[in-house]
């Protein structure tokens, strides 16, 4: 019964699947004619030339700028920590097994630019990417009408802040498309990552194994677990905070307090006007949305986990120890002054995160997302042999005596294992 935007991704894959074989056919003149068709504005090329970068970067409000090295710092911190070293494991005298961390080599990364532009979206894409030791880095944003064809200008700024030097003036389906196919003017990557709507969804499902994907991102969720501790007036503007991003948003209030219930309810109707975005606010708050009265916190813990909000707010008395026993959730909010907003700006967290109950199975973007875990095995002759007997029976019992031949040519039967040491 739990209300959540359903978008329909598979309805949309035969809408893409033309985009993307033109990309894939016909290149940059493909991308040039498709920004004049979707976005309303064909952009002089489709790579943002370096003075265009360059001035953003100069023209860039100094407030803006603070406030994206400040979250970028942050966001550098927490990344950082997310690293792991190489693990050698000794599994016998002579036989190891390494796991080594190696970067994706170069990564596309979608930063959406439609109804609202996100410059925040630049740092949680390029900062673990960076911080992966990916080398080559590239960003697409849609092309703006009101900026010559180049995306917005704050996007610009921060993708030339953070040191990224390579930006297109790309969106929706057929950026996937020139990330996985590549183009004259863009190298195909191995991976991309980045929210977008659901035509970039779409084009991420179909040119997935082409190209590697992070998640598909639908639109953006709320979840708040809520008792009578809490104030009225967060629930009320956080809940609207999300809304405010999407007609398709999905917002949802679960407590244990029916007083609650009537003063959030009025506190949303004095705030819901706070925002430029109505007709999204109001939208989300009607269709997608709910406030559900449960028992106790612990049936309203039930309900969150199953819902597995994208973000999921605690504003309860106890709200740290509350919080540990969560298992679903895209990022978790702890108390009255961890709204999402400082989530989806400064925390130091990150804002890619899963949608539409996938947080049941798959985290937020991070480090790892750009990482690949190898392992190395190094096994001398000796330590071979010990093992020998045991592949001989593995080997027999799956018919594969070709197996078992590649080991007895190094090792063979009739000799003791460490004969030659
Ligand atoms: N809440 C969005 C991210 C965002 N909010 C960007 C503001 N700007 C999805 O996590
Ligand atoms: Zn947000």
């Amino acid at each position: 019964m739990l209300p959540r935007a359903a978008a329909d991704v598979a309805a949309t894959l035969e809408t893409v699947r033309p985009i993307c074989d033109e990309v894939r056919d016909r290149g940059s003149a493909a991308l040039l004619d498709f920004a004049e068709r979707f976005d309303g504005v064909r952009p002089a090329s489709i790579r943002v030339p370096a003075e265009v970068l360059d001035k953003a970067l100069i023209d860039l409000d100094p407030a803006v700028r603070a406030a994206l090295e400040e979250a970028a710092r942050r966001a550098r911190l927490v990344h950082a920590a997310q690293k792991h070293p190489d693990a050698v494991v000794e599994v016998s005298p002579g036989g190891t097994v390494t796991e080594r961390w190696i970067p994706v080599r170069r990564v596309g990364l979608y930063v959406p630019g439609g109804v609202v532009a996100y410059p925040s979206s630049v740092v949680m894409n390029v900062v673990p990417a960076q911080v992966a030791g990916v080398s080559s880095i590239a960003v697409t944003s849609p092309p703006q009408r009101d900026n010559d064809g180049w995306p917005h200008p704050v996007v610009l700024a921060a993708c030339a802040l953070l040191g990224v030097d390579e930006v297109y003036a790309v969106g929706g389906a057929q950026a996937i498309a020139m990330f996985a196919h590549g183009t004259e003017d863009c190298a195909p990557a191995d991976l991309v990552t980045g929210p977008g709507n659901v035509y970039v969804a779409a084009a991420k499902r179909l040119l997935k194994g082409i190209i590697g994907i992070d998640a598909e991102a639908g639109p953006t969720e709320i979840g708040i677990l809520a008792d009578a501790t809490a104030d009225p007036a967060h629930v009320a503007a956080d809940l609207i905070s999300q809304a405010e991003h999407d007609e398709n948003a999905s917002c949802l209030l679960v407590t244990d307090a029916p007083a609650l219930v009537e003063q959030v309810q009025a506190e949303v109707e004095r705030q819901r006007g706070v925002s430029l975005n109505q007709k999204q606010v109001d939208a989300a708050l009607a269709n997608q949305s709910a406030i559900v009265l449960v028992d106790d916190l612990a049936a309203g813990l039930t309900v969150v986990d199953e819902w597995a909000a994208e973000h999921l707010e605690i504003l309860t008395a106890d709200a740290s120890a509350l919080a540990r026993r969560v298992r679903n959730a895209g990022a978790i909010f702890v108390g009255p002054y961890a709204p999402v907003s400082l989530g989806d700006y400064l925390a130091g967290s990150n804002h890619v995160l899963p949608t539409g109950g996938t947080a049941r199975h798959t985290g937020g973007l991070s480090v790892h997302s750009f990482l690949r875990s190898v392992h190395v095995v190094e096994y001398d002759r000796a330590a071979l042999a010990e093992v020998a007997g045991h592949i001989d029976a593995l080997g027999g019992a799956e018919n594969l005596l070709a197996h078992v031949n590649a080991v007895r040519v190094r090792v063979p039967k009739d000799q003791s294992p460490r004969e030659d040491q």
